[in-house]
């Protein structure tokens, strides 16, 4: 009554020859990297959050300068401000990443990321010396570790290019577990004024690693560590959720309609799934958008995820799923390590896509075995 995994994947497989066949278009990108520092904001992100609506404004050459310069450099750094990471590391950061070179992970990927290493006076987040340390993991990857660097008090990030002399770990937390958000409570001393957060975040799903330079000032006030902590910061950017904007949501659940007879059946069977669809960010030409997808009351091996772009969107990126395009219709298969959900167990893909004129959300169908 069940299909195998076998007959799934020969169908998931025919599916895939067909449309090659046929000519459309079938992408496939291994899970990408989804996430970054996002307070104290992370370089990249920081110009992201503040410039993404308005980045060609001339005004930011003298407002936020060093934010111009990335932009200018390659908005791509911006509008992947949680890619930054390397793989294969296996630990030894300090042999992978040159000094000069930290905040851009060692110029990773052919130096997407090398405007971040550009010395100057980032704009930095005002914190008091005991603050809290967010990290927003969007493809919930999970975390074996977080290594939290800081500057040591005398060096000027402003004038001097960061090395791996210049900071002192603070911590190394223990692991996460795949989540939305990871916190730690981070005591910076006695420092004061200018300095640079250097956090390595060691994702659990495979070795990958990011570097995330976040630029503070501090106040050299001690701060509580208790949540939530009394905002002594006298910061002037804006303390806006990191959490991407839920401007644009819809859900709807297919899945079979149980019984809800108090009597429980003495087999299981396959749970239906739901799906809700959030727009994570959009830009003149492309967006980012998420995925969650739901185990109804019972628990799934597997789920399909469906939709039609109704303005012609297409999906040029994916990761934590594998999405095939027929014209505007997607079709969105689990990864091999998120198919299996328990009862009302919730996990996540996203893509980017690209669109002009209208960016409407599209209404979904899940459908689990
Ligand atoms: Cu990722």
């Amino acid at each position: 009554m069940q299909l195998s995994s076998i007959a799934r994947r020969l169908a998931v497989g025919a599916l895939v020859v067909l449309t090659a066949a046929l000519g459309v278009a079938v992408l496939s990108q291994p899970a990408s990297a989804h996430g970054s520092l996002t307070d104290p904001p992370s370089r990249n992100y920081g110009c992201w959050e503040r410039w993404g609506s308005d980045f060609q404004n001339p005004n930011m050459a003298t407002i936020d300068p060093m934010c111009w310069q990335a932009w200018q450099a390659n908005p791509n750094t911006m509008w992947n401000w949680n890619g930054l990471y390397r793989e294969g590391v296996a630990g030894n950061h300090q042999a992978a990443i040159p000094d000069g070179q930290l905040c851009s992970g060692g110029r990773t990927q052919n130096g997407f990321y090398a405007s971040l290493d550009t010395v100057g006076a980032w704009t930095a987040a005002t914190k008091p010396n005991k603050f809290t340390l967010t990290l927003t993991d969007q493809a919930q990857h999970g975390a074996d570790y977080l290594l939290i660097y800081i500057t040591k008090q005398g060096f000027d990030p402003a004038t001097q290019p960061l090395t791996w002399d210049s900071l002192e770990l603070i911590q190394r937390t223990a692991r996460y577990a795949p989540a939305p958000q990871y916190q730690a409570q981070v005591d910076a001393g006695t420092r004061t004024g200018r300095h640079v957060i250097y956090t390595i975040w060691q994702a659990s799903h495979l070795d990958q690693s990011y570097y995330l330079c976040s630029d503070v000032i501090f106040t050299g006030q001690g701060g509580s560590t208790g949540s939530p902590s009394p905002s002594r910061s006298t910061s002037p950017s804006p303390s806006r959720s990191a959490s991407v904007s839920p401007s644009a949501s819809r859900s709807v659940s297919t899945s079979p309609s149980r019984s809800t007879s108090p009597s429980a059946p003495t087999s299981q069977q396959p749970g239906g799934c739901s799906a809700t669809y959030t727009k994570s960010s959009e830009w003149a030409g492309g967006f980012g958008a998420n995925v969650t997808v739901t185990a109804g009351s019972a628990g799934i091996s597997s789920w399909t995820v469906k939709w039609t772009f109704a303005n012609g969107q297409t999906v040029t990126s994916f990761w934590n799923a594998t999405i095939t395009s027929s014209g505007s219709a997607v079709t969105a298969v689990n990864a091999s390590y998120n198919g299996k959900l328990s009862a009302g167990q919730s996990t996540s893909f996203g893509f980017n896509g690209s669109w002009t004129g209208t960016n409407s959300v599209p209404t979904l169908s899940c459908t689990a075995q």
